[in-house]
């Protein structure tokens, strides 16, 4: 049977919940329509034990498709990442207290990767569902572009099963309760995220080539 991986994140930075991991939980075991099945996990919010969570995820699941998924705080759609960077520049501890700057997520690794995911039909499906979304160039440089630079390593050079044939990274807004505590700061509630990232592995199992529609930027 096809497998779609979908992690989310434990809670960081002073959080009680990660709206991540409350996210891709409520998907696991979920059949989508074709038969795939999402199987969901929960990473630690710390450089290098977040990968080595990762790749036991995927070596017990054997994906087809892998969606990482990580809290935003202060991005108001669900943001489809483009782009994963080779660098750790923690601002904030990780929740082990490490706090890596200018180091490498993998030594001698190339400088970025992109997404394979079709992020530009995501974007439009999302839309055509009434669900902000958007494209961003950017992972930042904490634990979620750590786990998505390492994901797209493993899924290039590793994948020795050779199963993922598409992965890529996902942030999303803080839920409602979390923006009631930090004034000004835009949410989105629990079921359209869920909703959202459900039709995302649909998309991403469905679209083998994305669609060409801007979703570039000026700055
Ligand atoms: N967001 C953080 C790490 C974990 C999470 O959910 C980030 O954007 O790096």
């Amino acid at each position: 049977m096809t497998s779609i991986l979908f992690t989310g994140f434990a809670p960081f930075g002073g959080e009680t919940i990660n709206p991540s991991w409350e996210a891709v939980r409520a998907l696991d075991g979920a059949l989508l329509p074709g038969g795939a099945r999402i199987a969901a996990r929960c990473l630690p919010c710390e450089f290098g034990a977040a990968l080595t969570a990762l790749r036991t995820a995927i070596a017990e699941t054997r994906p087809a498709v892998v969606i990482c998924v990580g809290q935003a705080g202060g991005r108001a759609e669900l943001s489809l990442e483009r782009i994963a960077i080779n660098v750790d520049d923690a601002r904030i501890a990780d929740n082990a207290g490490r706090q890596p700057i200018d180091e490498a997520v993998v030594a001698g690794g190339p400088a970025a990767y992109f997404s394979t995911l079709p992020i530009k039909a995501m974007a439009a499906a999302l839309r055509e569902l009434g669900i902000p979304a958007a494209i961003s160039q950017t992972a930042g440089t904490f634990v979620c572009n750590h786990v998505f630079y390492g994901l797209m390593h493993a899924a290039s050079t590793e994948d020795r099963i050779g199963t993922i044939e598409a992965a890529g990274f996902i942030h999303i807004p803080y839920l409602p309760m979390q923006a009631a505590l930090h004034a000004g700061a835009p949410s989105m509630a629990l079921e359209v995220v869920v909703a959202g990232l459900r039709a995302l592995a649909e998309v991403a199992l469905n679209v083998k080539r994305d669609i060409r529609t801007a979703g570039g930027a000026t700055h």
